[in-house]
C-alpha cells in the first residue's frame, strides 16, 4: 500500500502555507495533526524550493527544523528531513529523523551522500538540474523520461560509491524541478518505468504550478487556482502515482489523499472500507 508523506514546512516564505508554521510549536502541532489524519511519514523542511526562491544558510535552516524534528520523533513519528545540506541532514538524524529527503539527489552539497551513508538513514534522491532560482533555464530534454531515468541512475551510482546501498535509496522524479508544464505530465506518465528501475519511488505533485496551469487552462492564470482545487488535483495525481507503483506520495492535504487512496483501493478490490484515521 502506498504510504502518505505529510509536508511540514518550517519556512517563512513557503507558497503553500504562507509561513503559518514558522513557529516551531505550530509546526509540531501541524505535524501531529497530519499524523492523526493518517500520514505515515512527516517531511520537515526549512528551506523553500519554490521556483525563484533563494538559498537559506544551513545554520538558519537547522534552527528552524531541528526542534521540530526532535519533537515529532519523540512523539513517535517517522520523520524525514527535507534538506540539500549535509550538516542539516546529520543534525536532523541526530534529532531523530530516519530519512533524508534531498531534492537535489546529492548534487547541491557534495558532502551529503557520504554524510548520510555514515548515519545509516535512508535517502530520497530527487531528479534535479540546479537551484530553484534559475531551474527553468535547464528544462531542455531530448526525451524527458529517458533523461530523468538516466540522470537518476547516475545518482544511484553516486550514492553507492558513497556507501549507500540501493536498498536504502528512494527515487523521486522531481516534479516541478527543472521541468515545465507538459514535461511534468510526461515525467508522471513515466512513473511505472521509474518504478521498474528497482528502488522505491516517491512522487511529489502537491499544489504544484503545473497542476494549477492545467486547471486554469492558461499558464498565466495559474495563480488564480486556489488551494482547494490544487489539493483535489493532487489527490488524483497521487492515486495515479500509487497505481503506477509508487512507494509513497508527498502531500500537504493528508486527509484528502488518504480518502482518495482508500477509494482507489476499494475499486481495485483490495479493501472495501477506508481504514479509520489513526491517532498513534
Ligand atoms: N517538492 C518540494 C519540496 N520537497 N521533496 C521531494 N522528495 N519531492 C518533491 O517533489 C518535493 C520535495 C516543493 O514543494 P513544497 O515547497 O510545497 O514543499
Amino acid at each position: 500500500m502506498t504510504l502518505v508523506m505529510g509536508i511540514v514546512n518550517v519556512t517563512p516564505d513557503s507558497f503553500s502555507d504562507g509561513g503559518r508554521y514558522l513557529d516551531a510549536e505550530a509546526a509540531v502541532a501541524h505535524g501531529l495533526a497530519l499524523r492523526v489524519q493518517g500520514a505515515d511519514i512527516l517531511d520537515v523542511g526549512g528551506e523553500s524550493t519554490r521556483p525563484g526562491s533563494e538559498r537559506v544558510a544551513p545554520a538558519v535552516e537547522q534552527e528552524r527544523v531541528v526542534p521540530v524534528v526532535r519533537a515529532l520523533a519523540q512523539a513517535g513519528a517517522y520523520v524525514s528531513i527535507d534538506t540539500m545540506n549535509a550538516s542539516t541532514a546529520v543534525a536532523a538524524v541526530d534529532a531523530g529523523a530516519r530519512l533524508v529527503n534531498d531534492v537535489s539527489g546529492g548534487l547541491a552539497d557534495p558532502e551529503l551522500l557520504a554524510a548520510v551513508a555514515a548515519t545509516g538513514a535512508d535517502v530520497v534522491l530527487g531528479h534535479w538540474r540546479g537551484p530553484s532560482a534559475d531551474m527553468y533555464a535547464r528544462a531542455a530534454y531530448a526525451d524527458v523520461v529517458t533523461d530523468v531515468l538516466a540522470e537518476l541512475a547516475e545518482r544511484v551510482e553516486a550514492a553507492a560509491a558513497a556507501g549507500i546501498a540501493p536498498s536504502r535509496v528512494i527515487l523521486d522524479p522531481g516534479i516541478g524541478f527543472g521541468k515545465k508544464g507538459e514535461q511534468n505530465w510526461a515525467t508522471l506518465r513515466g512513473t511505472a518505468r521509474l518504478v521498474g528501475m528497482g528502488p522505491r519511488v516517491l512522487v511529489g505533485t502537491s499544489r504544484k504550478r503545473f497542476l494549477a496551469e492545467t486547471l486554469a487552462g492558461d499558464p498565466d492564470a495559474q495563480a488564480d487556482v486556489g488551494e482547494r482545487r490544487r489539493d483535489l488535483a493532487t489527490a488524483v495525481t497521487s492515486v495515479l502515482a500509487a497505481q503506477a507503483g509508487a512507494w509513497a506520495v508527498r502531500v500537504h492535504d493528508v486527509a484528502a489523499t488518504r480518502d482518495a487512496l482508500a477509494v482507489a483501493r476499494a475499486w481495485e478490490g483490495e479493501s472495501r472500507w477506508a481504514s479509520p484515521t489513526r491517532s498513534r
